[in-house]
């Protein structure tokens, strides 16, 4: 927390994972203040021992809140949830709440983590576009096939979730390595409705404290 008692999220413009957390806050209307990590500037701020000693696993986002410090986007959306319930993001329901996870998983397990920047460092810059397209591609082709049996208006049913905190950004992730979303029908019909809610609009890369004025919208 501040002085002035808000949260703070430890947070990086482009950063897909605190996306996640910035459009959760949004939607539950949490004031809080951004303290930006820029993860390229200098070899990376979040290799600073400051930072480390924050996060040792070197990675936004981290949300300092009521006296804690929290890692991992998904267990900071669920931390928010369970202490400030309004609107819900995992349904009552353990049905759906299990469609919720297993979407949210499928995606900060089975495709972010791959497309990271530290691994596509380490793939080196030759291969890291068509790396990134393969396994954004792979993650989407079973997407699209589960969201065809959870979704309503949004990843599952008619309320928006932590599946569509992970859906947004991960698109926007889809965009920016050029992959082709013309397979992704449903996909790209849920990202389309969530993109025009204010709380991802907010919470968008191009309108961060930290976005460089060439790409602010
Ligand atoms: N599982 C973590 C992943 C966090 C993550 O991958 N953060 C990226 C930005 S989206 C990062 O900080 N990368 C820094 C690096 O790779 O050096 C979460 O959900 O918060």
């Amino acid at each position: 927390m501040t002085e002035s008692g808000k949260p703070i999220l430890y947070s990086y413009f482009r950063s897909s994972c605190a996306w996640r957390v910035r459009s959760a806050l949004a939607l539950k209307g949490i004031d809080y203040e951004t303290m930006p990590i820029n993860l390229i500037k200098d070899g990376g701020q979040q290799f600073s021992a400051e930072f480390q000693a924050l996060n040792p696993m070197k990675q936004v986002p981290v949300l300092k809140i009521d006296g804690i410090t929290i890692g991992q986007s998904l267990a900071i959306i669920e931390y928010l949830d369970e202490t400030r319930p309004t609107p819900r993001l995992l349904p009552q329901d353990p049905r759906k709440r299990a469609s919720v996870r297993m979407i949210s998983n499928l995606i900060a397990s089975g495709i972010q983590p791959l497309q990271n920047l530290g691994v596509l460092k380490q793939v080196g810059q030759e291969k890291q576009l068509t790396w990134a397209q393969n396994v954004i591609s792979v993650g989407f082709g079973a997407l699209e096939r589960i969201l065809q049996s959870t979704a309503g208006e949004y990843c599952v049913g008619d309320e928006v979730t932590m599946a569509d905190l992970c859906l947004v950004p991960q698109v926007a992730n889809a965009e920016r390595y050029k992959v082709d979303l013309t397979p992704y029908s449903t996909i790209r019909r849920i990202n389309k409705s969530l993109l025009a809610l204010e709380a991802f609009q907010v919470s968008h890369p191009c309108r961060q404290p930290d976005t460089p004025a060439e790409l602010r919208a």
